[in-house]
Parts: C-alpha cells; structure tokens; sequence
C-alpha cells in the first residue's frame, strides 16, 4: 500500500523544505510507501527551486511545475492525477495542516472512505481566533443547508482511497479555491461514503503570506455552495 501526499504551494519557499522534512519524520513509524507530490503553479519565489535543490535525487519526492494554469483546487487535481499511491492525501504547506497526524489519516482509511482533519471536533481549534469563530459560524450554514454531520467542511485537509475518489467526477468538484472540498465532502456524503474527522489544531502559518482574502473568499464560497445546493436538489450532480 502506498500513499500519495499533495501538496499545493504558491510562494511557500520558506516552508516547504521544513514541511517534507516534518513529513518524512511523521510516517517514519509507518510500514508503508510513500511520495510527497508538490504541485508549484510556478511560484515567483521560488518554491519549485527550493525542492529542486533540496529534494532533487529523493526518489520520495516528485515536484510538478504548472506554468499555464493557477488555482488551489486544479493545482490538487494535477497531483492526483499525476500520482499513484493507493492512498490519497492532501494538505496545505503552510503548517496549517499538522504532518504529525497523517499516520492517524493513512491508518484509520482502513475503517473509513474519508478521514478529514477537523478543527470542530474535541481537541481540534486554530490559533487564529477570528477566522476560528467565522469559520465556525460558516460550518454551521453548510450544514443547515446540506444536512450533513460533518463539522468542518472547510478544512481541505484529508485522506481518501484513490478508487473512492476516482469513482467520484472530479471534473464536477475540482475547480475554484478551498470549495472544492465543500463539493467534495457533500457529493460524497450523498453517495454514502463512510466519513471520519479527527482533531487538528490549526497553527497560524510558520512563514510567508496568506493568499485568502476574507470577503472574496466569502463571496466565492457562497456563491459555489449555492450552485451545489441547486445541482443536487435537481439531480445535476451525483
Ligand atoms: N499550486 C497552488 N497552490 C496554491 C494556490 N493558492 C494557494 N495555494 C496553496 O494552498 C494552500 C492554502 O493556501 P493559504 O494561502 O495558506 O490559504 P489559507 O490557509 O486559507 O490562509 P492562511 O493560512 O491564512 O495563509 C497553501 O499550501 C498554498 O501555498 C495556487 O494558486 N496554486
Ligand atoms: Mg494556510
């Protein structure tokens, strides 16, 4: 069994080497396989050089460079596209997304479809208070809208078996910014897939800026979780 770790970087020199390194220490422990997927949309800092340098004979690490297209969710879509692991994982690489629990994430796949790192279940929170508290409030619109049990439906960091996600239409789900995981968990949820959050506790990014605006962003998730919620009621999607 082998895993497939995705990891989405627009201008994080400053932190994808200590992200790799700290991945390669978390799965240490584990038995089985595994490659770290960068998909660079050909950061101005350099990013994609920085791996290069770092990790350019590490047959663990494959780095892709995206020179015709950017955006979160395409940049995810590329990786899973362009991997092979049995397992797929995708997670941010600002140090949001805790590596310690990926061997929770990897493991606990052999009893659920999906394993989402939540920050609204016990254990789990964020450091930045404000964006807790929206993000919160958020979750509980989505799920008055949707009717789901999951609690954090923003999070974007999970685990998934390729041939759960694959039987999914991706095309329906991989496009825009953080919504993707929105249409991701209700379509999956629709379609019965056993789901499991576990505790992660958001630490603000280690380095580097933060690429969301608040307002746009309200405004982009809004306008998706609309449209999702019409092309369910009406059968579009499935
Ligand atoms: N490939 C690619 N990755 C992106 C793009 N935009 C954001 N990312 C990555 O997606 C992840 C999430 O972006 P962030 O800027 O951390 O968004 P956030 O977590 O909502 O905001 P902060 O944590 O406050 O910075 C990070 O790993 C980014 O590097 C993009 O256009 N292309
Ligand atoms: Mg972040």
């Amino acid at each position: 069994m082998k895993a497939s770790i995705i990891l989405p970087t627009y201008k994080e020199k400053d932190n994808i080497i200590e992200l790799i390194q700290a991945i390669f220490a978390a799965l240490e422990s584990c038995v089985l396989a595994y490659e770290v997927v960068v998909v660079d949309d050909n950061s101005p800092d350099g990013t994609a050089e920085a791996v290069r340098q770092n990790f350019g004979g590490d047959g663990r690490v494959k780095l892709f460079v995206r020179t015709g297209e950017r955006g979160l969710a395409t940049a995810i879509r590329y990786g899973i596209d362009h991997s092979d692991g049995e397992i797929v994982v995708s997670m941010d690489t600002d140090f949001n997304h805790d590596p310690n629990i990926l061997p929770q994430m990897i493991q606990f796949l052999d009893h659920y479809d999906i394993i989402i790192g939540s920050r609204f279940v016990m254990a789990g929170g964020m450091e930045d208070r404000f964006r807790q508290f929206s993000s919160l409030v958020y979750n509980y619109v989505i799920r008055l809208l949707f009717r789901t049990p999951v609690h954090d439906n923003l999070s974007g960091f999970f685990s998934i078996r390729r041939e759960k996600l694959e039987a999914l239409d991706l095309d329906q789900i991989y496009y825009g910014y953080g919504d993707y995981f929105i249409r991701l968990l209700m379509v999956a949820h629709k379609r019965g897939y056993r789901m499991l959050e576990i505790p992660v506790f958001y630490r603000l990014r280690l380095h580097g800026h933060s690429k969301t605006q608040f307002l746009s962003i309200f405004t982009q998730y809004s306008r998706a979780l609309l449209a999702l919620r019409l092309k369910l009621w009406t059968g579009r999607m499935r």
